[in-house]
């Protein structure tokens, strides 16, 4: 093979890999395999520059840092969409569809996630990428060509045949989440400025004079429709017409679908909307395309945007209100939270009037005054938070905000340790907030399960000293409850039979209901299984769950370094004293205090040498997964209060009970390993998790190496791409059952 020849095949090869990595998801060869192909290329064009072609995967980054991006013209302007926020809104705008267009017939739609990016058009001439150019104001944006050279996912040029002379594409440039996240990371270890949102770190990597920073930033393309094209459309059909881009090596969106009518829209937005946290970018909504091409051209354009098309957001989760009052909540445990009351506003789907604070420490870094303007955030079921605030609409009068020395409630003193985010009520179950709290805690579903003891319920029962803790629950009376409000005889008569269905339980929601300080489900799980008995728990000591070892003070390498440093020298004596001789060999590490400690447990040198590394050094390891020192601390002082022990033993009295065989470890047989879901189920996910926990599985949020197996139901998104590239194992409902029975769950 000649140079030329040998060049030729590895610029193939590389494009061939590129396509199939990029465009198809289905890598071929390793990486490392890719950077060697992509290293014997760059060598061969260094020896031999006359073979270097403008498309050569080696070209992405060349370019010499620019003054300012030049103008480009767009010969097609760059539309923007009309929105939707309803599923009403994309009713009427199909309704006013089939109107212009005659039609009584289904409409149909190519549909597809939006892009939360940068709006991009790629100019392809004779198969070459010449340009690249932002929307700008959709008639003139900026030349971006050399930064979009550096996007793996952009082709430098056209694979295949049967391309258009001239196909200017258009679509998103954005950042992956996952991408987004080293980024930040790696800024935060430098000390740099992070970016707020994938957004504007997409928005700033694109707009960089020099191409270098733009090749380090993770970037990528997705296109989703079309500028100039020479000979006219690619098809009869907008999806047909992006079918055929990703033969030529670019990438359109996994999830293009066509839907008929109104009815496939409103399906199709639900759709993605319940997965938008699986997708590894931002969306802020999903696109609908009328799909046939003369269609579209009748219906032709309003201003700047075509009237064949609509984007349905989902609703804002940022909104802007004001701070009326700043208020402070009891928990369960005592914490303190501060609760911003706000002028109502409708975000993220819902009105929304408190919005949390977290801590004094969020109030102080962020900054946030009675009277503040404030960005409010509400996404999905998480809690709406304050975001921050807007400085520049601060009143004269604003008022800071300072954490009060009694709690609201009991008027106990609030105490907030040195270096502790959060404040606590010292007033333990004295404080009627606290009492409610964790009778609520008690009674969830998660806990206790008891049906129909809401939270109204409870407050009335606490507020009018009927129940003071969990255990007063089971004496409640059919009397007690019909005199509450909203209670009637029949609801007094269920909550009695909940009551009593709630007795039978297991030890693991048993602990959890208990509402000690930091013991999660997944941790009373743990205890649940380790300790098998509430007697053998309750009799823990702190060395139970933390086992230590070795000399305080001594780690790794120091207790390395002792041990070869006295096999070298087996000659050596001790002179003096032993605390005083061992400091002064100059081991790394070994300072007057750490020697003394050695010597005092090891008595004499001959000792010492009989010890390996691992007797010395110091290790704490946790005997209960999840259990560190401090909830080990935590346990132990829950189990040496005289009330809580009371009232464990009330509820045992009461009848609460649990088989502690289902505790054994042969019932968890998941133990230690993990799951992640993806893509819709055909059953609640959380009923699926409690099964797996149940088992002893941990669920995971997102794939990583430690991923077990992955779950994908229908649509399954980016997770199930990530499972695949880390050889993770992928199972299917049908898979997942198979699993189960084979266990015999
Ligand atoms: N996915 C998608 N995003 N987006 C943005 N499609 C799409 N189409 C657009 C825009 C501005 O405009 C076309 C309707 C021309």
């Amino acid at each position: 093979m000649t140079p030329e020849e040998r060049a030729q095949w590895l610029r193939a090869e590389i494009n061939r890999h590129n396509y199939q990595y990029y465009v198809l998801d289905e890598p071929l060869i390793p990486d490392a395999e890719y950077d060697r192909l992509l290293r014997e290329l760059q060598q061969l064009e260094a020896r031999h520059p006359e073979l270097i072609t403008p498309d050569s995967p080696t070209q992405r980054v060349g370019a010499e840092p620019l003054d300012a991006f030049g103008e480009v013209r767009h010969r097609i302007p760059m539309l923007s969409l009309e929105n939707a926020f309803s599923e009403e809104e994309v009713r009427d705008f199909d309704r006013r569809v089939r109107e212009r267009l005659g039609t009584k017939e289904e409409i149909v739609y190519a549909a597809e996630p939006k892009l939360d990016g940068l709006a991009v058009s790629l100019r392809y001439e004779d198969g070459l990428l010449v340009q690249g150019a932002t929307r700008g104001d959709g008639a003139r944006g900026e030349d971006v060509t050399q930064n979009v050279r550096t996007i793996p996912s952009i082709p430098l040029g056209l694979l295949g045949d049967g391309w258009p002379r001239i196909l200017e594409v258009r679509g998103e440039v954005y950042m992956p989440k996952s991408g987004f996240l080293a980024l930040n990371e790696r800024a935060r270890r430098a000390g740099e400025k992070t970016f707020a949102n994938p957004r504007n770190a997409a928005a700033g990597s694109l707009r960089q004079l020099d191409p270098r920073i733009t090749a380090g930033r993770p970037l990528a393309f997705f296109c989703y429709g079309f500028g100039e094209v020479e000979g006219g459309p690619l098809a009869d059909t907008h999806s047909d017409s992006m079918g055929r881009l990703t033969a030529w090596g670019l990438r359109i969106s996994p999830e293009l679908r066509r839907v008929k009518g109104a009815a496939g829209c409103a399906d199709y937005y639900r759709r993605i909307a319940g997965r938008r946290d699986d997708f590894d970018y931002d969306i802020d909504g999903v696109v609908f395309k009328v799909d046939r091409y003369d269609q579209q051209e009748r219906l032709g354009f309003v201003a700047r945007a075509p009237r064949w098309a609509i984007a349905r957001k989902f609703p804002a989760e940022e909104e802007i209100t004001r701070v009326k009052a700043v208020e402070f909540q009891v928990g369960r445990t005592g914490a303190i939270t501060p609760v911003a009351r706000l002028e109502p506003v409708f975000v993220g789907g819902a009105t929304v009037s408190n919005a949390t604070l977290h801590n004094m420490d969020e109030i102080e870094r962020k900054d946030v005054r009675v009277g503040d303007t404030v960005y409010v955030r509400r996404a999905g079921d998480v809690i709406p938070e304050v975001v921050r605030v807007i400085t520049g609409r601060r009143p004269p009068d604003a008022k800071k905000v300072r954490l009060p020395a009694r709690c609201p409630v009991c008027g106990a003193e609030i105490i907030k340790p040195e270096g502790e985010a959060v404040a606590r009520c010292s007033g333990g179950l004295y404080c009627a907030a606290q009492r409610r709290e964790s009778i609520k805690h008690f009674a969830s579903r998660r806990a206790m399960d008891i049906e129909g003891l809401g939270d109204k319920l409870v407050d009335q029962l606490v507020e009018r000293g009927i129940v003071h803790d969990p255990a007063d629950l089971y004496s409640l009376t059919q009397e007690q409850l019909a005199g509450l409000e909203r209670m009637g005889d029949k609801s007094a008569k269920n909550l009695l039979e909940a009551l009593e269905r709630s007795k039978k339980t297991t030890l693991a929601r048993f602990l959890y209901a208990l509402g000690i300080r930091e013991v999660g489900e997944a941790t009373a799980a743990a205890l649940a299984a380790h300790f098998k008995t509430l007697d053998a728990l309750k009799a823990a000591r702190l060395d139970d769950f933390i086992v230590t070892g070795g000399i305080k003070g001594v780690g790794e390498v120091t207790a390395n370094a002792l041990c070869s440093f006295l096999a070298s020298r087996p000659e050596l004596e001790v002179e003096g004293d032993f605390a005083t001789w061992l400091a002064g060999l100059k081991i790394r590490g070994l300072n007057p205090e750490v020697a003394g400690r050695i010597a005092r447990a090891f008595g004499s040198l001959e000792a010492l040498r009989a010890a390996s590394p691992r007797e010395l050094c110091h290790e704490r390891r946790s005997l209960v997964e999840g259990v560190g020192p401090v909830i080990a601390e935590h346990i132990v002082a829950f189990f040496h209060q005289r009330h809580n022990i009371e009232v464990i033993d009330r509820l045992i009295e009461a009848g609460v009970t649990w088989d502690e065989e289902e505790a054994q470890p042969g019932q968890r047989p998941l133990a230690g390993l993990t799951f992640v879901f993806t893509g819709s189920l055909s059953r609640p996910r959380q009923e699926i998790k409690d099964r797996l926990q149940a088992l002893g599985a941990r669920v995971a949020g997102s794939v990583s190496k430690k991923t077990d197996y992955v779950v994908a139901g229908e649509a399954a998104g980016s997770k199930l791409d990530k499972a695949r590239q880390l050889g993770v194992k992928v199972l299917d409902e049908a898979g997942l059952e198979q699993l189960l029975s084979g266990l015999g769950a």
